[in-house]
Formats: structure tokens, C-alpha cells, sequence
């Protein structure tokens, strides 16, 4: 029985320390090949709407730092269209404290530098935004931002890619993560 007790206790631990670093949100990296875990849904337009590719080539260009527990993986989110105005969102239990929510985007085409946003919000209170019309296209950029959950309960963590008017350079986003914000 102490045996078994000195176990639980060690598994406990490796639980309690490994918290700090846990996805709180589904298929943040698109692993499943779809948009499997997210409620996706096109705002008023009927553009062109993104999709889950399967591309190892670009994921291996991928940077595996910042936050995300997520390794890049093989798929990617695709956000193509104009104008465009597309959400994915997923409701999430938290507890209060402080929480760090982040992504990572690649502008795709240097030909087509409009006013597109991939912004981050939970309960439609921006915590992280790009962009790309002014960051460099082709590159990879780890963005993320802070955000305090004062009241337990269910929250929506959302995500909006937004054209505005003219056309978009196309985004590729990955490694989507809500984590509780290291100490
Ligand atoms: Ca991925």
C-alpha cells in the first residue's frame, strides 16, 4: 500500500507541474486535418473559406518556440478570400488568474498587402492580433498577448480573420494555444 501511495504521489506531481503547460484549447495545431473541436463559421460573406491543409514542407519551417505546447506538426489552417470575415471559436472552462492566448502566422503573398487581421479575443476582449500589412510576407511570426479570467466559468475564445475590402495577402496559422501564464 505505501508503495502504491509513493506512486500516486509522483503522479500527482508530474500532473501538477506539467498544468503550467497544457493546450487548454482542442486541435490548436490542426493536427485531426480539419477544423475538428472548433465551431468555424463565415461572417456575412460568402468568399472562399479557410481549410486544413496537409503540408509537412511548410510545417518543417515552422519556429517550435513561444508558448504553444503544440509541436507544428503536419497540417495548417489556410485563410484565403476577399473580403473576407471568417471566426473559429471554442468555449473553454477556466478558473481565474491569468492566462496567455497566442498563435502562430505566416502572411503568405508579398503581391497582395491589404488591411488582414487574424485576431485573438476571449469574450470579444482582444488579447492578440496581426496584421499583415505591416509585417514582412513569407516569414513566421509567434504572436500572443495576456489576458486575467477574474470570474470561473465557461468563456469563448475566438478568433477572427478579417479582409478589409481590397484583397488579402492569405494567412497560414498553426499552433493556436490558451495556456495558464508561466509564473
Ligand atoms: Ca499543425
Amino acid at each position: 500500500m505505501k508503495i502504491l501511495l509513493i506512486a500516486a504521489s509522483a503522479a500527482l506531481l508530474a500532473w501538477g507541474s506539467a498544468q503550467a503547460s497544457v493546450n487548454l484549447l482542442a486541435n490548436g495545431s490542426f493536427e485531426t486535418g480539419d477544423f475538428n473541436a472548433w465551431n468555424y463559421s463565415l461572417v456575412g460573406s460568402t468568399d472562399v473559406p479557410a481549410l486544413v491543409y496537409y503540408n509537412p514542407t511548410v510545417t518543417a519551417g515552422e519556429p517550435t518556440g513561444g508558448l504553444s505546447p503544440d509541436l507544428p506538426g503536419d497540417y495548417i489552417g489556410v485563410y484565403r478570400g476577399n473580403p473576407d470575415n471568417e471566426l473559429i471559436q471554442e468555449h473553454v472552462y477556466l478558473l481565474p488568474g491569468n492566462y496567455t492566448l497566442g498563435f502562430s502566422a505566416y502572411p503568405y503573398s508579398y503581391q497582395n498587402p491589404a488591411n488582414e487581421k487574424f485576431t485573438a479575443y476571449v469574450d470579444n476582449i482582444a488579447v492578440a492580433s496581426i496584421n499583415s500589412a505591416n509585417v514582412n510576407a513569407e516569414q513566421w511570426y509567434l504572436i500572443s498577448g495576456n489576458i486575467a479570467i477574474n470570474t470561473a466559468g465557461w468563456h469563448v475564445v475566438r478568433f477572427r480573420y478579417k479582409v478589409n475590402g481590397a484583397v488579402g495577402r492569405d494567412l497560414l496559422v498553426d499552433r493556436i494555444y490558451l495556456v495558464v501564464t508561466p509564473q
